[in-house]
């Protein structure tokens, strides 16, 4: 079926949804994103989704033409026009179409658009065997240069990654900040479960994205009375957990069991990962905002 595009408050077919050659988000990869899902005809955490675009479109100094109602309303829309109940959804917004020039000021408004899509599971090994993971070579951007919190479309660094994680045929590389604290992935959060049975997830600071699969597994720990800490840890203390998972939109919870050739514990998914799965999946059954 041919896809309904949201292009600046229009719905448009997929052969009409073009973007301009002088479209900021192309020329510089300025502009802002978010990638969000629906579940069973519940949009999961569209208020934190559209909460992070805007704070990102304010960090850069855009202003998004739409308040976070219609954007909301215009998400809610794509999606039913493309007659989705479980959908991927992807809404960007670029700085415009300006020159060849990078100044943002001749950018005179911000392009919207939004793709609602079927969603490309990750294969069913992955969750039940866990992933093998390594550490990239490329450090995660600092954040005083582009803060990771700033979820761009300056994706580069990550995608440096990526490539990197592809050559040894893994599906994701961690990354390391400028310190070689361990930062996060190219597309998801890091969590480390030690073998005390303490939560370690590295604090946004160290240049992580505050993602919301790991803001929703956060209150899941505290709701299950374990402990947190949101803490740098390095390499050594990955080496030597007792379960390791990483959160995402895409992936929701998944197991780690082998970070750089070092098996996790026994090489088996942790028993904490697997229930935080199971519970995940059934939040995303009940919350959210309805189709
Ligand atoms: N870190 C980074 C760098 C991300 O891009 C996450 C963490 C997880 O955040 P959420 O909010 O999703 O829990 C992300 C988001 C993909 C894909 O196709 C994944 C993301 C973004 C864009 C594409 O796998 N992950």
């Amino acid at each position: 079926m041919e896809r309904l595009i949201y292009l600046n408050g229009e719905l448009v077919k997929t052969k009409e949804a073009k973007i301009s050659v002088f479209d900021h988000g192309l020329l510089y990869g300025d502009g802002v994103f978010e990638g969000i899902r629906a579940y069973s005809g519940n949009i999961f955490k569209l208020k934190e989704h559209l909460d992070r675009l805007y704070n990102s479109a304010a960090a850069i100094m855009m202003e998004i033409p739409i308040s976070k109602e219609e954007m909301s309303q215009a998400v809610v829309k794509t999606v039913n026009a493309n007659k989705l109940r479980d959908a991927y959804i992807r809404l960007v917004v670029t700085r415009g179409i300006g020159d060849l020039g990078l100044n943002p000021e001749k950018c005179q408004k911000p392009t919207v658009f939004i793709i609602a899509d079927k969603i490309k599971l990750y294969p069913e090994e992955y969750y039940k065997n866990g992933l093998n993971i390594v550490t990239a070579a490329t450090r995660r951007n600092i954040p005083d240069a582009l803060s990771p919190r700033i979820k761009s479309l300056n994706y580069l660094n990550n995608i440096m990654a990526k490539i990197e994680a592809n050559r040894l045929k893994v599906p994701e590389a961690l990354m390391l900040n400028r310190e070689g604290y361990v930062a996060e992935c190219t597309g998801d959060n890091i969590f480390l479960v030690t073998s005390g049975g303490t939560v370690l997830t590295p604090p946004l600071y160290i240049g992580a994205l505050n993602g919301i699969t790991r803001a929703v597994i956060v209150d899941m720990l505290s709701d299950m009375d374990v402990v947190l800490k949101e803490t740098p840890f390095t390499l050594f203390e990955v080496y030597s957990a007792a379960e390791c998972f990483l959160t995402g939109t895409a992936a929701e919870v998944i197991p780690v069991v082998d970070v750089d050739g070092r098996k996790i514990s026994d090489g088996r998914p942790g028993e904490l990962t697997l229930k935080l799965k199971e519970r995940f999946q059934e939040i995303t059954k009940k919350d959210g905002v309805k189709l």
